[in-house]
């Protein structure tokens, strides 16, 4: 298949760009003058004569208005039909739909709060603390914990307000808070003929911020009983808004092994590798074909899952530092290689990291036979990981990876807060190094500047010339 890509202006030298067929700049570095700008997209569309559009993640991929946009080019929309979209990108219609089905869903409301009275009435009734939700948010945004009556009238108002700043709707509702729970993710895949299957979960409970720092599956929480349950579930609400193509279904788990829907994200995920890993199915190629209105290429039969995979998302962030964003230009990069090892890598040397985007540079995942192997090839990996002129999250990841907690599979979504203060102290060694390697740096380079360089003909210089020349008498 021939390929377009579109592109920012400082994203002209991307992996994506100078791989694809043909490539288009659709404006500045500032997202919604670029990658969110949907009348410079459909632009390309047209001019390329595109036959179909692949919404990847982030940016447009769950904006209903886009997919209905791209489709009324007469171009194929890779994802899945508008109105299921539309359904879950609501939320509350979410919870609804989930309700209606008989699933568990978390505690909480279907319908916006209306007042203050009316929430302070509800949440009495759910109990403290609780959280409030965007229903037109998701993925944790605009998400805030009260933990008491006292906070809810200012808070409602701050979620309000900030609701209808990101998502132009400002209907919030509430949910009661679950203190400790594993956030579980189930891949599902439907075709245009009536299939419907399930790939298994993904284990996403080590997070910051509510952005996903390490994901595995199997996970080590769940058993194939409860598996079975996830994904039976996940494939009736996939089934109950008529929904085709790639999605994935979000569910809390407490540590009495309680699950309770949560949202499902309408587009291929960051995390999608770890499942291709373990079963042997390319996602992306599945989307095409499915777009292309053929039969699913495999039954839920078909689907042997096999072996451990983790992903590690680099980000170009200090993970000692509060995860500050770090700018700069990559100096030199070395990508780890060997066996059951797999970079996605989004970057190359030479090029600017802005703070325009998501500070993600690559994901890097391992496969092992058991999930010691997996562990293991993901330390290994992440140590063989070089890469100069900004800060990344590697550090950071390998302390997590090297927990006890990690180690034993024994964590859940409030692990990494917990971590904090054996974070902190390995922080602070890890600064001690790199406050040494600098000073052993500086006391080299001094030495070097003091030697004089002895040369054949007395020379003290070298050139390209001369070292050309010498290369030749070599020869
Ligand atoms: C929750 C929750 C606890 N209770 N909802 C975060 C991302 C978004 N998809 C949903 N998220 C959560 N929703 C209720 N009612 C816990 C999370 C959550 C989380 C919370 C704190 C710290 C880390 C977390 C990691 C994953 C999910």
């Amino acid at each position: 298949m021939q390929t377009v890509a579109i592109y920012s202006k400082p994203d002209r030298t991307s992996p994506h760009v100078l791989l694809a067929d043909e490539a288009y700049c659709i404006g500045p570095g500032t997202s919604s003058k670029s990658y969110l700008n949907v009348i410079k997209i459909l632009d390309v569309i047209q001019k390329c004569n595109a036959d179909a559009v692949h919404p990847g993640y982030g940016f447009l991929s769950e904006n209903c208005d886009f997919a209905d946009a791209v489709q009324k080019t007469g171009a194929v929309w890779i994802g899945p039909p508008t109105k299921a979209i539309t359904t879950m990108g609501d939320k509350m219609a979410a919870r609804k739909l989930a309700l209606k089905i008989g699933s568990p869903v978390v505690p909480g409301t279907t319908e916006p709060l209306t007042s203050i009275n009316n929430a302070k009435e509800t949440a009495r009734e759910i109990g403290y603390p609780i959280l409030i939700k965007a229903a037109g948010g998701g993925g944790g945004k605009g998400m805030r914990i009260i933990h008491s009556e006292n906070d809810l009238k200012n808070v409602i108002g701050q979620a309000k307000s900030e609701a209808k700043k990101a998502f132009a709707d400002d209907r919030i509702y509430l949910e009661k808070y679950l203190e400790e729970p594993h956030h579980i993710e189930i891949q599902v895949f439907a075709d245009n003929h009536g299939n419907v299957v399930s790939l298994g979960e993904r284990e996403c409970s080590i997070q910051r911020r509510y952005q996903k720092i390490i994901e595995e599956t199997p996970s080590p929480f769940i058993d194939d009983k409860l598996r079975l349950e996830l994904s039976k579930i996940a494939i009736h609400i996939t089934k109950s808004c008529d929904y085709s193509g790639a999605g994935t279904v979000e569910f809390l788990v407490d540590k009495h092994k309680n699950f309770y829907f949560l949202e499902m994200n309408t587009r291929l995920q960051v995390e999608h590798p770890i499942t291709e890993m373990v079963n042997g199915i390319d996602l992306v190629k599945e989307q095409i074909r499915v777009a292309a209105r053929e039969k699913l290429s495999f039954t839920q039969e078909d689907i042997i899952s096999s072996g451990y995979a983790i992903e590690c998302r680099i980000y170009a962030e200090d993970g000692f530092n509060n995860f500050a964003p770090s700018t700069g230009i990559i100096t030199e990069i070395m990508f780890p290689h060997g066996l059951g090892v797999r970079m996605d890598e989004g970057v190359r040397v030479g090029q600017e990291i802005t703070v325009y985007y998501d500070p993600l540079l690559g994901k890097l995942i391992t496969w092992g036979k058991d999930r010691k192997t997996a562990l293991r090839r993901m330390i290994r990996a992440l140590k063989e990981f070089q890469i100069s002129g900004i800060e990344t999250s590697i550090p950071f990841s390998l302390m997590v990876l090297q927990h006890n907690s990690f180690q034993q599979g024994n964590y859940s979504t409030h692990t990494l807060d917990a971590m904090k203060n054996e974070l902190s102290e390995a922080a602070n060694n890890h600064k001690k190094e790199h406050n040494w390697a600098a000073r052993i740096g500086a006391v080299h380079a001094y030495h070097k500047s003091q030697q004089t360089i002895i040369t054949r003909k007395g020379q003290n210089k070298s050139n390209n010339w001369t070292v050309s020349g010498r290369l030749d008498e070599l020869q």
